[in-house]
């Protein structure tokens, strides 16, 4: 080896002691759990959208600071759940947590302590982990209603730290970060260190569709679809041809998400091909299918794909 690469190796290596760990952003449906992870990544890893329940299963974002490799879990948000999958997904979000080093709880400022997030503070009382606190979209509200919220979840749960922050705009993250590079154990790596997501492309080509959808379409269909990539084709020129089905419980679903003269898909397909090249840098031609299966919601086979167990009953 030469002494350059001496020099380059060392760089790579953080000096001192490295920490690393697991931990899981858990909250309610919609307080910003798969926005503030992206925003920690500094990447897209997981589908964010203004409609509740949007993430599915549990996603892993990798992020590093300083010595430590910070493996975030994003987890589906958690809500009373009437569906087969609503069921799987809470499941999930609550294994996720059981899966950590420190669960942070992520509530929206906003809406405050109000509806699922009491019941999660609940939840999390009989939670052994370390606990932080985190009170998203501080652009929103006033100061003294955000020491007033962080002082009622404090009083039900023992957090060992709060803190207040923008998913959005970044703002409070850097302490966030800060907090978890120091106190996460000393131990060594656990993915390589330019590694940002465990979620195969396939996956997340998926579920930038899915996205696109949920943007797109009103009221109950995104709930009623469920995206995957059936085929992936690297061509000689350097583009890439994309295969996805979009399936949907029912025949007037297929015509709302096709849309008149097909207008619906198509601007579904554009925003997701367009998002996709960029992700993947390079040309993507992308083919989208809308296939009615009734049953989806049901089926044993749909769960694996999203990553979820099958709850059974
Ligand atoms: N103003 C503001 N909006 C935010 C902030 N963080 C997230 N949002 C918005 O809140 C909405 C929900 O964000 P998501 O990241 O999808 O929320 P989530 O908690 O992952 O939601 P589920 O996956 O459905 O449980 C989106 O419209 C975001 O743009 C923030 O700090 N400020
Ligand atoms: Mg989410």
């Amino acid at each position: 080896m030469t002494e350059e690469n001496d020099i380059a190796d060392s760089a790579a290596e953080p000096a001192g002691p490295t920490h690393s760990g697991f931990v899981a952003l858990i909250g309610p449906t919609n307080a910003g759990k798969s926005t503030l992870l992206n925003r920690l990544v500094g990447a897209k890893v997981s589908i964010v959208s203004h409609k509740v329940q949007t993430t599915r299963a549990v996603i892993r974002g990798i992020a590093t600071h300083r010595n430590a490799q910070i493996v975030f879990m994003d987890t589906p948000g958690i809500f009373k759940p009437r569906r087969r999958l609503d069921r799987a997904m809470v499941t999930s979000a609550w294994g996720g947590a059981k899966d950590a080093d420190v669960i942070m709880l992520l509530i929206d400022s906003e809406r405050g302590l109000r509806g699922d997030a009491d019941a999660i503070l609940e939840g999390l009382k009989d939670v052994p982990q370390r606990k932080i606190l985190a009170l998203n979209k501080i652009d929103r509200v006033k100061r003294e209603d955000l020491l007033a919220l962080a002082a009622a979840a404090n009083e039900k749960v023992a957090f060992d730290q709060t803190f207040m922050v923008s998913a959005e705009n970044g703002s409070g993250c850097d302490d966030v970060m800060d907090h978890l590079a120091t106190t996460l154990p000393e131990g060594p790596w656990y993915y390589p260190e330019d590694q940002i997501s465990d979620l195969p492309m396939r996956q997340l080509a998926a579920e930038i569709t899915r996205e696109k959808l949920f943007l797109r379409l009103h009221q109950e269909l995104p709930y009623a679809s469920h995206v995957e990539t059936e085929n992936w084709e690297e061509r000689k020129d350097g583009s890439v041809r994309i295969e996805q089905v979009i399936y949907v419980e029912r025949d007037s679903q297929k015509k709302i998400t096709l849309g008149k003269n097909g207008e619906t898909i198509k601007a579904i397909s554009t925003a997701s091909r367009k998002e996709l090249s960029q992700i993947l840098e390079q040309t993507v031609h992308l083919f989208l299918f809308v296939k009615v299966r009734e049953n989806w919601g049901d089926d044993p086979e749909r769960f694996r794909e999203m990553g979820l167990e099958f709850p059974r009953g």
